[in-house]
């Protein structure tokens, strides 16, 4: 890892280990294109940051490139965590739990915000996210339960739609939050599994 006036630039993913918490103190962090990822669509880019189970990662702004953004292995918290311009995606939930993702925001994510991979609960809460594909995206043709909860967000120009699944059992509640240019709030659901308020 780097410093640079103006922001870290990460060679090799950050490993924050099981149950421990890293705090950027609201330094940006960027991926190194050579050898992570240069933030493009391209598949199997690498994290910047791989939180193990219960890790918490908070007081990041993840800038450009954004190359693979985080990887969350079980529970994890992301608190304060803003990505300035999403790479491929910002975050994946890769083995199940549950992610609970509080203030901070995401921004210019040309498709994907938040990748679900495995069965789970994504608590987003506080968040902002302006100009995105999609804000939360189970994996296209999984048929495992993800939960997904937003409250108290502030969504705007999206593409396709807030929250997106292919998965009968997956369910989807939006509370207190405002939107604009958002066309779809939910996609792929199973009617009874939605609920907005
Ligand atoms: O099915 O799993 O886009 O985690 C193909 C792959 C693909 C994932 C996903 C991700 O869906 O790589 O970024
Ligand atoms: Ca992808
Ligand atoms: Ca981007
Ligand atoms: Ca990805």
């Amino acid at each position: 890892v780097q410093a640079s006036a103006a922001s870290i630039t990460v060679d090799s993913t950050i490993i924050v280990k099981a149950g421990e918490t890293f705090d950027g103190k609201g330094q940006t962090y960027v991926a190194n294109p050579k050898t992570l990822g240069d933030g493009s669509q391209a598949e199997n880019q690498k994290p910047i940051f791989r939180l193990e189970a219960n890790a918490t990662l908070k007081n990041v702004i993840i800038g450009a490139p954004g190359a693979d953004g985080v990887h969350c292995y079980g529970n994890c918290n992301v608190t304060n965590v803003t990505w300035a311009d999403v790479g491929e995606d910002a975050l994946t939930l890769k083995s199940s739990g549950t992610v609970n993702i509080t203030g901070g925001g995401a921004y210019k994510a040309y498709d994907k915000v938040f990748q679900v991979n495995a069965a789970g609960t994504i608590n987003i809460k506080n968040f902002k996210a302006n100009d995105i594909g999609k804000l939360v995206r189970q994996n296209g043709g999984t048929s495992f339960k993800v939960v997904m909860n937003v409250d108290n967000c502030d969504i705007s120009k999206v593409k396709d739609s807030i929250l997106r699944t292919d998965s009968k059992s997956t369910t989807g509640k939006i509370t207190n939050t405002r939107y604009s240019n958002v066309p779809t709030l939910f996609k792929g659901f199973a009617s009874g599994n939605t609920s907005q308020s």
